[in-house]
């Protein structure tokens, strides 16, 4: 990994110029995380003012690609992140609040997936939710299609969330370890408060939406079923559970302290692949979690190692703590 040494305090853009300086391809990237980054700051204030900003931002619109009713904050940071990565060298964008791809700067280098706003139903009762995004090549000559956006998870060059909670925070890799960077929201900048992450390869939490239990895949009702019966188990160890209902706070937890995040697929109408994206969802955080030493699945295979179909879709996912996520595989019949 990197030989970039980043300090605590420094601000995201004197950081980006750092990592620039010492590996020029990364040049493109940057700006579009800059881009991204502005955007976030704007999205933050909207959120951080909540009803006293004049509107609802859980009011219900139109629908999403996914068929999903969109909200107000949906709408509103889809279109504030779009405009930003308009003014960067973007030429496509496959976004979750819209069903085709966006063309936006013909002939510019890079290809943007993005979840403009993760944690909807977070919207309106003041938790958490966030923005994850994933930078990839454009493919020559394939700017009009999905090419860009078919290559596996490795191709992406880098990736991030933000996290509006308490503090909003940025997280991002750009193949060098992973950062997070904390809002100072005096400044509107965004400063150095992790400058190297690494998960803990074991861990005792475990994050998963319970309501389901019913209808998971087999491997993973049997791994749940193990951690429920703690130290008297085959796991040997008592667990505690977390669940945000929102994938980037739930993440930036694991990142902070260890532990393991189930969304499998299930036998619910729709959920047979779970209910998280490749493209947006898990693709960047995946990079994210490899870059700080942690693991990402579908059960069975490395999530950076598949390739999308379709911009929209779907894949079980389980990431985590390197030793935990070996553990889940195996109930999968890995061999790890
Ligand atoms: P949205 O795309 O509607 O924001 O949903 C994504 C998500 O909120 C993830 O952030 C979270 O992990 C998951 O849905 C929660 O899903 P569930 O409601 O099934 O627990
Ligand atoms: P604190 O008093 O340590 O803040 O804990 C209270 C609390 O966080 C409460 O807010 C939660 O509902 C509850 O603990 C969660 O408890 P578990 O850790 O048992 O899930």
């Amino acid at each position: 990994m990197s030989t970039v040494s980043l300090e605590f305090g420094s601000t995201f853009a004197d950081c980006l110029a750092r990592t620039v300086a010492a590996d020029a391809r990364l040049a493109d990237a940057a700006a579009v995380i800059a881009a991204c980054a502005e955007a976030a700051v704007d999205v933050s204030e909207v959120i951080g003012r909540g009803m006293l900003g004049g509107a609802d931002l859980a009011a219900t619109g139109g629908n999403n690609s996914d068929g999903d009713v969109q909200k107000a904050l949906d709408v509103l940071a889809h279109e504030r992140f779009t405009e930003a990565l308009r003014g960067a060298p973007v030429a496509v964008v496959a976004s979750e609040e819209a069903e085709g791809m966006m063309q936006l700067n013909p002939g510019a280098p890079l290809a943007v997936a993005i979840d403009p706003l993760d944690g909807s139903s977070n919207i309106g009762v003041n938790m958490a939710v966030g923005s994850i995004f994933g930078i990839r090549p454009v493919v020559a000559g394939e700017a009009d299609s999905i090419a860009s956006f078919t290559t596996p998870g490795t191709e992406q060059i880098a990736a991030g969330f933000v996290t509006y909670g308490p503090a909003t925070s940025l997280v991002v890799t750009l193949g060098h370890g992973t950062q997070i960077y904390t809002l100072d929201r005096e400044t509107r900048t965004f400063r150095l408060t992790h400058p190297r992450l690494e998960v803990v390869a074991s861990a005792k939490e475990y994050a998963i939406n319970a309501s389901n239990a019913r209808n998971w895949d087999g491997p993973v009702k049997a791994y749940i079923e193990d951690c429920l019966r703690g130290s008297e188990g085959p796991l040997d160890k008592d667990f505690n559970m977390r669940w945000l209902g929102s994938l980037v706070a739930d993440a930036q937890r694991v990142l902070l302290r260890g532990g393991v995040f189930l969304y499998p697929g299930d036998n619910r109408k729709g959920y047979a692949q779970g209910r998280l994206r490749l493209l947006y969802e898990a693709a960047p955080i995946a990079m994210l979690m490899e870059q700080a030493g942690a693991g990402a699945i579908d059960g069975e295979r490395r999530i950076l190692d598949i390739g999308a179909t379709g911009i929209h879709e779907r894949v079980p996912l389980i990431f985590g703590s390197i030793d935990e996520v070996a553990c889940v595989a195996k109930y999968y019949g890995g061999r790890n």
